[in-house]
């Protein structure tokens, strides 16, 4: 029987090397301990023949038109839409590591318009909450890994932050939480779990979509 109460779609979001990957795991480990079944997506997702494409342009070994990668980028979402509706409606809690926020802040930062990147993710499942994780791009700058791929430069960390932070502006406490990612990884981990623990016991509310 199909469980009457959905999972949760949680996005986490941050500039590169704010720790997202490690505080998304630290999160499907914490919500398994608990006995919620959770999946993780991280998009870009390199493994479709799209994810391919973006891949081979975020390591430098293709270019492509601004407008062009972002569609791809857009377009490798819409690869997996379908499926996180399932999940979501199967009652699996849906962890993402970056998604449509990325999306409109890396084009954008570009010199894009806003309207002209948020429209080919219009109608894509939204987020119950969308996790932050701010932190400055000098912090990010002295990680481990920083400067391997494109966008992996001060100047434009900079610009994507303006614009996460003018997106921010969209949205109510509940569905946006920014968290200072400049902290201790577990302090982070726990202020992550504050804003997901009171989701865990899944959703009634339908499923709401990109940009409403
Ligand atoms: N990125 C990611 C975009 O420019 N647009 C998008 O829609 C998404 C999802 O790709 N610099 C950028 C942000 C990152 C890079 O890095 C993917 P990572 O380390 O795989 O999260």
């Amino acid at each position: 029987m199909e469980n009457p109460r959905r999972g949760a779609f949680i996005v986490v979001e941050g500039l590169d090397r704010s720790g997202k990957t490690t505080q998304v795991a630290t999160l499907k480990s914490r919500l398994e301990a608990e006995g919620i079944s959770a999946t993780i997506l991280k998009f870009p997702d390199r493994t479709t023949a799209i994810g391919q494409m973006i891949d081979s342009y975020l390591r430098s070994h293709s270019d492509l038109d601004d407008r062009a990668i972002h569609l791809l980028f857009s377009a490798n979402r819409w690869e997996l839409a379908t499926s996180i509706e399932r999940m979501l409606a199967a009652g699996t809690t849906v962890v993402c590591d970056r998604y449509a926020f990325s999306g409109v802040a890396f084009s954008a930062a570009k010199g894009l318009s806003l309207d002209w990147c948020r429209a080919p993710d219009e109608s894509l499942p939204a987020p119950d909450v969308t996790i932050f994780l701010d932190i400055t791009p000098e912090q990010a700058q002295s990680r481990d890994g920083y400067g391997e791929e494109r966008y992996e430069k001060q100047e434009v960390q900079r610009k994507v932050r303006a614009v996460f932070g003018e997106i921010s502006c969209e949205f109510n406490e509940e569905t946006w939480v920014t968290i200072d990612a400049g902290k201790e990884r577990e302090e982070v981990g726990s202020e992550v779990w504050k804003t997901v623990g009171p989701l865990t016991s899944g959703l009634s509310r339908p499923l709401k979509r990109l940009w409403h």
